[in-house]
């Protein structure tokens, strides 16, 4: 008898083949307690589940006594209680290294947009705007040989770090739990503490995981030591920065701009006082967000279930204590 799992995103076709010719699966759209209310049956009986940002706590687990593996289409893994799957010895697994490159190159873009101004001149071309040769209210700032501030030296960091040394020519900073010495010896990136990381930097740039010591890690006191020349680039997770805090600053004209892709709250509300700044540039959460990509995160998910459950978990699992 093969396993039943639940998948709880969509996955192309050959995926989905792919799962099901391991297991039984049932597709559902989330895991709300609605959701989980009318599959109950289907929840009793999952050794598995497979999708990405919904919450994963004790009180879900409640509903899967016979859970073995959890399988996230995401590199984050802020919305499972770890703790929790561990006690119940679930192994949480996880797609660590297919999208590092995609998530750098969108920190570089938010970089690009938000000196250059590109969002905001773009909509000023369709406007109609651009009547005669431009002048200084067009300008933006430079970003090559600019220093660049990188909060959280893990593997996007790292591709952060490597484009903006060879691309950019940037002296580049970062503060990390440790020191990483590839970066400092392939990029020339210098470690330092955060309060000098953010009053040295043109760019600060966050690339951390959300935990309980990340949370609000920066807020106004940090933001208020920052040049008021320089830009947050925020495309790890948003609660990392006290948003309130954010807005103010950019209000306050302490913070020159500020380029998102994560948010305290996401969608981002349509009446966010961000949405209405010039100098912010707000994606949807599109880090990782390319055909490519998404499809090699959801390959790897799929992959990273099927040794969970049947095989040997050799990678991408972020409890392996569970294993032995
Ligand atoms: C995915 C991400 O957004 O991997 C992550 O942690 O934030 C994104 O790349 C997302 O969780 C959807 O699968």
């Amino acid at each position: 008898m093969k396993p039943s799992v639940i998948l709880y995103k969509k996955l192309p076709d050959d995926l989905l083949a792919r799962l099901e010719s391991h297991f039984n699966v049932t597709q559902l759209n989330d895991l709300s307690p609605q959701t989980v209310k009318q599959n109950a049956a289907a929840f009793a009986e999952a050794e598995g589940i497979l999708g990405s940002s919904e919450k994963v706590d004790e009180t879900f687990l409640t509903h899967t006594p016979k859970l073995r593996a959890a399988s996230t289409v995401s590199v984050g893994y802020d919305n499972f209680d770890v703790a929790a799957l561990t006690a119940r010895r679930i192994a949480l697994m996880h797609t660590p290294s297919v999208l590092t490159e995609t998530v750098a190159d969108t920190m570089m873009m938010l970089v690009l947009a938000t000196a250059r101004r590109a969002v905001e001149v773009a909509e000023r071309v369709k406007a109609g705007e651009w009547q005669g040769s431009i002048g200084p209210d067009w300008f933006g700032i430079d970003v090559h040989h600019k220093t660049l501030g990188i909060l959280g030296m893990g593997r996007i960091g790292l591709a952060l770090a490597q484009r903006a040394h060879f691309g950019f020519s940037m002296p580049i900073l970062y503060n990390a739990r440790r020191h990483h010495q590839e970066a400092e010896d392939r990029f020339d990136a210098r470690y330092c503490d955060l309060d000098t990381l953010l009053a040295e930097s043109d760019f600060v740039c966050i690339s951390l995981p959300l935990t309980e010591e990340t949370h609000h890690m920066i807020g106004a006191e940090q933001l208020a030591k920052m040049k008021s020349s320089a830009i947050l680039i925020n495309a790890g997770r948003g609660p990392v920065v006290d948003e309130k805090a954010l807005i103010q600053a950019l209000q306050n004209g302490t913070l020159h701009a500020a380029g998102l892709d994560v948010f305290e709250q996401e969608p981002l509300p349509v009446n966010s006082p961000l949405l209405e700044m010039p100098n912010v540039v707000a994606l949807p959460h599109i880090g990782s967000a390319t055909h490519e990509t998404r499809y090699n995160m959801a390959a790897c998910a799929v992959d990273n279930l099927i040794a969970a459950l049947t095989g040997e978990v050799k990678e991408n699992c972020v409890n392996p204590q569970v294993l032995s």
